[in-house]
């Protein structure tokens, strides 16, 4: 985007020409004044909040990748081997996912996790490079056969991990193994694998993040931290009494109505350690990286950070993933980056897609980033805020 005028100026961060400086007290570029004055919707509060952010480096060094982060879990950057190709492994396994830990209690599904990511889901986040030959060794310790679908990557049909339609592609038995082998063939961007073999298996777990980075940071969308938030819904058995119930279906916890807010986050939740229902659409705890609020830490940003955040969904609802204090942009879909990166404050994000966010911190204070469904913004129905929610702190 050249001569760009002062209207466009709201898209500046996205621009090929690099706002980064590694110079701790240099003045503002004008490009960069008139993005921060034009910045809407943030207040006083964020423009100064964008003014004092000047004074910090937007990136240490305009050449590097971020190495992406998963708050609560696990990133791996596969090494190439002797042979020049990147080797990773994926080890499945069953696990008791502790998906909510606060005031003493525990909620812990049976779920099917990676041993690579210390018994937990989504999986480690691989991490690969444009370019790449890759090779992926996925060992079945659960007691029924799997493949792994990659999901966006364009693989031979070979590799694709669907063998129930007679795809040439394996499926992996109990006790069994199989190294997938690809290169990466498409530019830089976000996608997904899971198991494409059983619903059950995807639904319990048997998912992770597949990230690839450019070999140089050249690309238009300059950013400072890299974060993923894999969005996954659980139906568990918990004790709600009195409840009211329509059929089968909790419809409310009429405790709630009669006692004063607490503002407890836990309040109706006791522990439990169950196998997840998959077979019912009313999930009653919600997870960003196999954790519900407020399991996590908040995600400490400076004034002026830019972050990228990437979101996975392959579960059953559409998440609209809300951020307060200031708007963010859109900037890729599937993988693929948008040539118009939009400017919005809800991002919905539906069943099998991927979506990049960049969100340039201008208005100090803490702030929710979480999902505008009702029941996900809560622990099983219970009144105080929760569920599909992350805290991030700009100062
Ligand atoms: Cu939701």
């Amino acid at each position: 985007m050249k001569n760009m005028s002062p209207a466009d100026s709201t898209h500046l961060p996205l621009t090929d020409k690099p706002l980064a400086t590694s110079e701790p007290d240099r003045k503002a570029t004008p490009e960069e004044s008139r993005f921060l004055v034009s910045r809407r919707a943030v207040g006083l509060a964020g423009v100064l909040g964008g003014v004092l952010g000047f004074n910090r480096p937007v990136a240490a060094q305009a050449s590097a990748v971020p190495t992406p982060e998963t708050p609560s879990g696990t990133t791996v950057i596969p090494v190439a081997g002797s042979d020049g190709v990147k080797q990773a492994t994926l080890t499945v396994q069953f696990v008791n996912q502790v998906i909510l830990s606060a005031e003493g209690k525990q909620v812990v599904a049976q779920a099917i996790g990676f041993a690579e990511s210390g018994g937990t889901t989504p999986g480690p986040t691989l991490v690969f490079y444009e370019g790449d030959q890759v090779a992926i060794t996925v060992v079945n310790h659960i007691d029924q056969p799997f493949a792994i679908h990659w999901h966006g990557v364009m693989v031979p049909n070979s590799q694709d991990g669907v063998p129930e339609i007679g795809q040439p592609t394996p499926l992996i038995p109990p006790g069994g193994s199989y190294t997938y082998r690809y290169q990466i063939v498409q530019p830089a961007g976000t996608h997904m694998y899971h198991s494409h073999v059983d619903i059950r298996t995807e639904m319990l777990g048997l998912t992770g993040g597949f990230i690839i980075l450019p070999k140089n940071n050249t690309g238009p969308r300059k950013y400072d931290r890299d974060v993923i938030f894999w969005l996954h819904e659980w139906n568990l058995p918990q004790d709600l009494e009195p409840q009211i119930v329509v059929g089968n279906r909790i419809m409310a916890n009429p405790a709630l109505r009669d006692r004063p807010y607490t503002g407890s986050v836990v309040d109706t939740v006791n522990s439990v350690t169950a196998k997840p229902n998959w077979q019912v659409m009313d999930f009653n705890f919600t997870t960003m990286n196999g954790k519900a609020h407020p399991s996590h830490s908040p995600l400490q940003l400076r004034l002026g950070d830019r972050l990228r955040v990437r979101f996975f969904n392959i579960g059953m609802n559409t998440h609209p993933m809300h951020f307060h204090g200031q708007n963010f942009f859109h900037i890729a879909e599937d993988g693929v980056d948008l040539k118009q990166p939009q400017e919005m404050n809800t991002i919905e994000v539906a069943p099998g897609k991927t979506h990049d966010i960049l969100i340039t911190a201008t208005n100090p204070g803490i702030w929710p980033l979480h999902c505008h469904l009702a029941h996900h913004q809560a622990n099983n129905f219970s009144s105080g805020l929760a569920g599909m929610l992350f805290v991030i702190n700009i100062t």
